[in-house]
């Protein structure tokens, strides 16, 4: 709705023409409706209506929270994965040498899965082959597996892979497209190339066959509701034969979720650098995120966030209409670090407590109108407001033009006292929401405070002119 739309808040139009010239009108100059969600992305090669991609993206908008797991021979030494190698941090012999020492010595897969479980999260993603070659599962391409390649001497995918599915959690594979260990890839380290593939075809050819053999076999084995691409950069759409891939993976699911990062043929967006600071415009999106500042396990990486602040950039992705993918890595022998333990089972204590607050909701309101963060379920006639602050006076919502029926403490349920002020009669121009939120009601970590509308969401998003008909 353009800014100079003036819109007469809740009088039909038709009445409007009847009120006689002179009468004091009151204009609100635009009444913002939350309930229109943003356009879903323009890229749907599927031929799909948009009602048919809401239906298969029903779980994915839903779960809210995700577990990212690189585990793989860069575990042993702790350096970064495959990047290691291809930026000539080390040599390639040195680095595959790490496979001697991946011994999955302790891995519990059962125990990964039940704190997944815990956490709260609903799907899973692990890497079953990272950009290094290195698959996770007994592949019959080649040697370069942790089966073939290391002590622990076994598929280390499938009972992890089980145990998901018993969960009742989505299974997200995780699968590097280029292979900068396979002798038929083109690109080998950032100085090295092995050919171009415009002037052997033939070999790229067989490149391409070995990544649709493998996705062959992770579809057949695995049953994956999300496969989530990574390294399409290097090549194009074409040459990764992405509609190809696409049709694959729909041949063994037809309601396989993919993400981006296949050259547009994605579902979902993956925000770049962090954080997204502005409400990302597609529909579906998934902010993948590092406890520490490592994907992979690293020894000398100390840099751990705290629970609090990852649980806060949650809420930051809640609000915003988004997923979180968290990521853990794992050392070599299965055994997952304490830190990243801690925050995985802070996440769950807290989801637990705030669950209506987390599954059922939908971006929030503009971030003019709370001082912290802010859903809507999916009526839209309850705001729930996230506080990962402790406030040193009553709590102030901006703008709200809905009658407020009732509100309370999410997973506490006590009811809070609460008053307008600056409302004039006059005037549709909302007054000042003020909501007492008394100490004894705080979480710990972060408080949410539902607020019960009598209908969805109307929101005053003027600049407060002055009004000369009163
Ligand atoms: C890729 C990998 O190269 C990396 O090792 C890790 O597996 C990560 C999850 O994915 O790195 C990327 C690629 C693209 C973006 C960020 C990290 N991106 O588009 O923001």
């Amino acid at each position: 709705m353009s800014r100079f739309h003036l819109r007469i808040a809740s009088v039909p139009l038709a009445l409007l023409l009847l009120v006689p010239a002179g009468f004091p009108v009151r204009f609100c100059p635009e009444a913002y409706a939350q309930d229109a969600p943003p356009a879903l992305s323009p890229v749907n090669k599927r031929g799909e209506t948009k009602a048919q991609k809401e239906k298969r993206m029903d779980w994915f908008d839903h779960a809210k929270l995700g577990i990212f797991i690189h585990w793989g021979i860069y575990a042993v030494d702790g350096v970064s994965e495959s990047w290691s190698f291809h930026n000539k941090y080390l040599p390639y012999e040195q680095y595959m040498k790490q496979a001697a020492g991946f011994t999955a010595a302790s891995y519990d897969p059962k125990a990964w899965v039940s704190l997944i479980k815990e956490s709260g999260a609903q799907y899973t993603v692990i890497t079953t082959k990272h950009h290094d070659g290195v698959a996770l599962w007994d592949t019959r391409i080649n040697d370069r597996s942790i089966p073939k390649m290391t002590p622990a001497g076994r598929d280390v995918l499938s009972p992890f892979v089980k145990e998901v599915k018993k969960a009742g959690l989505h299974t997200g594979l995780y699968f590097s497209l280029l292979d900068w260990s396979n002798p038929d890839y083109p690109v080998f380290t950032r100085t090295e190339s092995r050919y171009s593939i415009k002037d052997d075809p033939a070999r790229w050819d067989k490149f391409v066959q070995c990544n649709f053999t493998q996705l062959r076999e992770l579809c057949s084995a695995y049953k994956p509701d999300l496969m989530w691409f990574d390294g399409d950069w290097e090549q194009t759409a074409e040459d990764w034969r992405a509609d190809a891939v696409i049709d694959l993976l729909r041949s063994y699911n037809k309601n396989v979720i993919v993400n981006s990062r296949i050259q547009g043929y994605g579902d979902y967006s993956t925000p770049e650098q962090g954080v997204p600071v502005v409400r990302p415009s597609d529909r579906y999106w998934e902010l993948c995120y590092t406890i520490n500042d490592s994907w992979g396990f690293q020894h000398t990486d100390t840099n751990f966030k705290t629970p609090f602040m990852v649980l806060r950039t949650f809420v930051d992705c809640l609000s915003n209409g988004g997923n979180l993918l968290l990521d853990i890595g794992p050392r070599e022998d299965g055994t997952i670090p304490e830190e990243e333990v801690a925050v995985l089972r802070e996440m769950g204590r807290w989801i637990k407590k705030h669950r209506e607050a987390v599954y059922q909701t939908r971006a929030g309101i503009p971030a003019e109108h709370f001082q912290g963060f802010s859903t809507l379920n999916e009526e839209g006639d309850i705001l729930y407001l996230y506080l990962p602050y402790r406030p040193n006076g009553p709590i102030e919502v901006k703008g709200l033009m809905n009658k407020v029926n009732r509100v309370w403490v999410v997973g506490d349920g006590r009811m809070l006292n609460y008053k307008v002020y600056n409302k004039n009669y006059w005037s549709d121009i909302p007054g000042l929401l003020e909501i007492d939120l008394p100490d004894i009601a705080l979480d710990p970590s972060i408080t949410v405070i539902a607020v019960l509308l009598d209908s969805p969401v109307k929101l005053y998003r003027g600049e407060g002119q002055v009004i000369t008909s009163n």
